[in-house]
């Protein structure tokens, strides 16, 4: 088995990171220097196309988008530890959530910055980054009731937790008030308090 890990610190590759930290696989981790434009050298691009990380390659086979990386090394080296549901209705709850984050909470965060934080000064529009910052709002709303009355999102820890808890970092570093969603904010704490989690973070 080969698996090739191309990550680059404090990215959406944290993402993966974690990921493969709590399955415990071995990998060849290859650090790109995305400042030292590295993600767009012809040699990875010939990988992922669209000069990203986080990229998997597996047994010869490229894969990427985060999403699709993790539900990939889920169903591939999870069931058996107790990560990932088996084929099934909570298999597909773990997908509704991990794409749920890429797709729609994802959207809204990208509009966010590129009406504010991200935007050339002429390009900043404050009405669009106010809709921005009010569907992230109503977005974690959603998360929040789900975890109502629960330790994770499937009852028991799944990496989508692992997943959908490292995008919520993401946006707690950018700024995204986070106050009012209580339930999210003690499943974080949980989400943090993995060893695989805390291996990250302590030596990415
Ligand atoms: N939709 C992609 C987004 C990945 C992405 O935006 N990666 C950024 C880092 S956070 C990147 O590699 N940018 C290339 C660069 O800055 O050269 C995913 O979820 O994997």
């Amino acid at each position: 088995m080969s698996l090739i890990f191309y990550f680059a610190p404090m990215s959406t590759a944290t993402l993966t990171q974690i990921v493969i930290e709590e399955l415990g696989v071995p990998c060849d981790r290859k650090q790109l220097d995305l400042k030292a434009g590295d993600a767009k050298k012809p040699e990875f691009v010939k990988i992922n196309p669209n000069a990203k990380v986080p990229t998997i390659v597996h047994d010869g086979v490229a894969i990427w988008e985060s999403a699709a990386i993790t539900m990939y090394l889920g169903e591939t080296f999870g069931v058996d530890k107790g990560l990932y549901p088996a084929p099934g209705p909570r298999r597909g709850e773990a997908m509704k959530w991990i794409t749920w984050t890429n797709v729609s909470l994802g959207e809204a965060v990208y509009r966010r910055g590129h009406n504010g934080e991200w935007a050339a000064p002429e390009d900043k529009n404050p009405r669009a980054l106010e809709t921005a910052n009010r569907d992230i709002a109503q977005l974690l709303g959603i998360l929040d009731q789900a975890l109502a009355g629960k330790q994770f999102l499937l009852g028991e820890f799944t990496l989508a937790d692992a997943h959908v808890n490292s995008f919520c970092d993401w946006l707690r570093h950018s700024k995204v008030d986070f106050a009012a969603f209580a339930n999210v904010n003690a499943w974080a704490a949980r989400c943090a308090a993995r060893p695989a989690y805390q291996r990250v973070m302590a030596h990415g």
